[in-house]
């Protein structure tokens, strides 16, 4: 059995062509945090996560003094007992944010590892509920300067013109009356049978604001309402579900399986939206998936289409695959070396082995951010 030799870990900031916006915040760049764990066989597998845009320094740190040296000369194949190892050590230093993502990457890149090895695709390694292709949204609708409810319209029938038969759009930032013109005009935009999603990116913070602008979305027949409110708010977002007929999403900021659990005891949520890179990666997001599965609960796992198309395709009860189109939004594709191919509305599952692509090393250097240097974006721990 291989052994873990070393992990290294980067930090890189990719900036946006375009600086975009969604209910409560305007985003220049995105900072990524990104492994790579090597066994003493030489196969290596690698993890990443959306670190925000300030202070990617904290999840290098938390990988680097806290959580990489568990993995040394362990065997990669023990995920549970590494995962249980990382979580333990997580104790003090906390369960959620930085520490959090930095247990999701490292066990990431061990399934990675473990596929690569195996020679076979994370998805067929997870074990396979779909073949082929999965199906995916398209992600979008941000708020830019000068984008009215048109240019919004025009930008969702294009996803519809590429064949996408679900679009997500942000509403939160503008007025009742002003987001009721911007979800009108995607309604119109893309007839009667397309799904539209609505993201509100916790705009809201009590209920009646929240129904202020649901009640007006209802006449355009959402397919789902996400992030009403602060993902702390789970009793403000079960009020929601009661009152309004639009399903309730959540979870993209959840960790752990406890609070999903909550949630779904709550009825807070009927789609949990959790993130493999967020949550405590693949091994921790498979238990929540199990756990909303005996709840009849789906899942439709937050952005990141490279390692939820893997997720998604091993999951009998997940749905859809969220897909940006370009990188204008999600620029984690400037960093690697393979791109998805999607097909009417469907990602095609890729057929090599592992995630199905690497790190482009070049970018990474370019993009490379404190504490990792241009000269070598990476910082070993062996
Ligand atoms: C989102 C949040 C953070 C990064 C990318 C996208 C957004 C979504 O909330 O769900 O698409
Ligand atoms: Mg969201």
């Amino acid at each position: 059995m291989p052994k873990i030799q070393s992990v290294s870990v980067a930090n890189v900031r990719v900036p946006l062509d375009n600086a975009t916006a969604f209910s409560t915040r305007l985003v220049t760049g995105r900072d990524y945090g990104l492994v790579k764990v090597r066994a003493d066989d030489g196969i290596e597998g690698i993890g990443f996560c959306y670190t925000g845009s300030q202070g990617g320094a904290l999840t290098v740190d938390a990988v680097r003094l806290l959580l990489a040296p568990l993995l040394i000369g362990r065997e990669s194949t023990s995920t549970e007992a590494l995962w249980s190892a990382m979580y333990a050590e997580s104790l003090l230093q906390g369960r959620s944010g930085s520490v959090m993502r930095a247990l999701s990457i490292l066990d990431t890149a061990l399934w990675d590892l473990n596929a690569r090895a195996a020679k076979l695709p994370l998805w067929r390694y997870l074990g396979a509920a779909f073949e082929d292709s999965v199906p995916a949204y398209a992600s979008g609708g941000y708020y830019l300067d000068g984008k009215g409810p048109k240019q919004l319209g025009k930008e969702v029938a294009d996803y519809v013109k590429l064949g996408f038969q679900a679009v997500k759009i942000k509403v939160g930032k503008e007025t009742p009356k002003g987001e009721a013109a911007r979800v009108r005009a995607a309604r119109e935009a893309i007839g009667p049978d397309v799904l539209l999603m609505l993201d509100a990116n916790n705009a809201w913070s009590d209920v009646p604001t929240a129904l202020e602008y649901c009640k007006r979305f209802e006449a355009y027949d959402p397919y789902w309402i996400e992030e009403p409110f602060g993902p702390d708010e789970l009793d403000n977002h079960a009020k929601l579900a009661q009152r309004t007929p639009i399903t309730v999403a959540t979870g993209e900021i959840g960790y752990g399986r406890w609070y999903f659990k909550e949630l779904l005891d709550k009825q807070a949520a009927e789609i949990l939206q959790t993130d493999a890179c967020v949550c405590g990666g693949i091994t921790e997001w498979r238990r929540i998936a199990a756990t909303a599965a005996s709840y009849g609960v789906t899942m439709c796992p937050h952005w990141f289409h490279d390692l939820h198309v893997h997720l998604v395709a091993a999951t009998p009860n997940a749905r859809f695959v969220e897909f940006f189109t370009d990188d204008q939004v999600l620029n984690f594709r400037n960093l690697i070396d393979t791109q998805l191919e999607f097909r009417k509305g469907r990602l095609m599952l890729p057929q090599t082995p592992g995630l199905g692509f690497g790190f482009d090393e070049k970018r990474v250097r370019k993009f490379a951010s404190e504490p990792s240097t241009a000269k070598s974006p990476w910082i070993e721990i062996r």
